[in-house]
């Protein structure tokens, strides 16, 4: 099935990560027109995994025009055909999971039960479920005659590098749009590794191009006059940028931002459910998660119950190697992500909030954080307001519902909320009201291909999975039943 699991991976020797790799364009791997490469290592022991070839403005002009030259053949493909590759990378996934876990884990430090159980699972489910809607857009209301954008330029950051990719990559490509695609400067072997999937499926040259690089190399990407779409998922300052070169061309553009995600905790909770949510919503990837529930918000009755209930919790989460099994926390991405997180928490205690973490020993080499809470915030708090981006969660409280909302939407954020009561009528009620592109109850980190995600305010815009992402890759077009 879809949601296979892949077969434990024990250890690196599962897959083999070549000594240095090629950008990927118009469908062989070649290096960097001005000769530049960089180190990917691994953050969870600090040793160089590998050299890679990083893509300056010539290469992206490469990338660009080989994305071009094939749009023309794919796009004009049936979709049937399209579904075809696409169900082929799908399944080139599954049968690869194995090896693309371990790598994926190997890159990002995140633990090996996440890259196998979830972001795999999810990456292979993308693929599948976009295959199907790639002879289905004629007369699905997109319009008589939808037609693909062109080249898409897609940026992605390195917390689901994967994933992210999957996301961007398989509407694309169902629609008939071409890619160029910039991995995160600190994961790019996963999407390496997705380029030799392109290959073993036999797509057609140019119409996956991957080029890893830092900043500068999506800027010129998102810059590229024959780039018709940009798609970008990152921080909230680079987004802006990337906003403002965009302004005034025909592009069509998509954003998805940071978050400050509130997990709402009503006095009716079933609370060992709400505080295994609540441990998923922070604690999954390390809390480098856009939609992580960073803010606990808990009604005031049940505060001392819940926190005992949360601390004795995370004193039994186990932090260490990630292709460990049983590791629950692994290693942040870089040592800059460290740094960020690190000066927030120093902050959050200078302004008075109280810090808490269970004992626990972090390794000696590699980016490690201990799982934290922070008690007595205020919504005035800097660790309430800016995203950390680690493990870090803040506690509220509140009285009654309407204060409940009015504190979770007091963020600049919207991407996502979670609320914990047994009531259905009142899951509805808060919803409604919640300023969040996702409000999960009773469950928190769901994800499914067919939902669409995305944010509000400045969490950024547009929609990506379901329907909704097929949108984002399309032109208007003519009504329904005209041409
Ligand atoms: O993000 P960047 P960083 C948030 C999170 C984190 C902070 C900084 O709070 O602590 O951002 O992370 C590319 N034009 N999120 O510095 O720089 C970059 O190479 C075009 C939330 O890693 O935004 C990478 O591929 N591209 C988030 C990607 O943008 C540029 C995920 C993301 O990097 C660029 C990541 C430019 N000028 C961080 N500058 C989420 N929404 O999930 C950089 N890049």
């Amino acid at each position: 099935s879809v949601f296979e699991y892949a077969p434990a991976p024990e250890s690196r020797s599962v897959v083999d990560i070549a000594p240095s790799y090629g950008l990927f364009i118009d469908g062989e791997f070649v290096e960097a027109a001005d000769g530049k490469v960089f180190k990917t290592v691994s953050p969870s022991t600090e040793e160089v995994l590998s050299e890679v070839a990083q893509a300056g403005a010539e290469d992206v002009d490469r990338a660009v025009k080989a994305a071009r030259r094939a749009f023309e053949k794919w796009s004009a493909l049936p979709g049937a055909e399209r579904a075809k590759y696409l169900f082929r990378i799908a399944r080139i996934i599954q049968e690869r999971s194995r090896e693309l876990a371990v790598l994926e884990t190997l890159d990002n430090g995140k633990p090996i039960k996440e890259t196998r159980d979830a972001d795999l699972p999810l990456v292979a489910a993308h693929f599948f479920y976009y295959a199907g809607w790639a002879d289905k857009l004629d007369h699905a209301g997109f319009g008589a005659n939808p037609q693909a954008l062109g080249v898409a330029g897609q940026v992605i950051p390195w917390n689901f590098p994967l994933l992210m990719l999957a996301w961007k990559i398989a509407p694309a490509l169902a629609t008939g749009n071409t890619v160029v695609l910039k991995p995160a400067e600190t994961t790019p072997l996963s999407a390496l590794f997705f380029a030799d999937v392109c290959r073993q499926a036999g797509l057609p040259k140019g119409v996956v191009n991957i080029l890893p690089g830092y900043g500068d190399t999506g800027s010129a990407l998102v810059a590229h006059p024959d780039v018709n779409k940009v798609a970008f998922t990152g921080s909230t300052a680079v987004g802006k940028e990337i906003a403002k070169t965009v302004a005034g061309t025909r592009k069509k553009l998509t954003l998805e931002l940071g978050g400050k995600g509130a997990n709402i905790v009503f006095d009716d909770a079933p609370i060992d459910q709400a505080v295994e949510g609540i441990v998923n919503g922070i604690f999954f990837n390390q809390g480098q998660v856009c939609c992580a529930g960073s803010r606990l918000l808990v009604q005031e009755s049940i505060q001392d119950e819940l926190l005992e209930s949360l601390k004795r919790r995370l004193s039994t989460l186990r932090l260490g190697d990630p292709l460990d099994k049983n590791t629950d926390i692994g290693a942040i991405n870089s040592e800059e992500q460290l740094t960020r997180i690190t000066s927030l928490v120093e902050r959050g205690e200078a302004e008075g909030a109280e810090r808490w973490s269970p004992a626990c020993e972090l390794p000696s080499a590699g980016y490690w954080f201990a799982p934290t809470l922070f008690t007595n915030v205020t919504q005035a708090h800097t660790v309430a307001r800016d995203e950390i981006f680690g493990p870090v969660l803040s506690v509220l409280t509140f009285r009654t519902p309407d204060e409940a909302v009015a504190k979770a939407n007091n963020t600049p954020y919207g991407l996502s909320a979670g609320i914990w009561t047994e009531k259905g009528s009142r899951i509805l009620a808060v919803a409604n009201k919640l300023r969040a592109g996702v409000v999960w109850s009773n469950t928190f980190n769901k994800f499914d291909p067919t939902s669409p995600f995305g944010g509000y305010k400045e969490s950024g815009f547009g929609r990506e999975g379901g329907r909704h992402g097929l949108e984002a890759y399309l032109a208007p077009s003519s009504p329904e039943g005209e041409r």
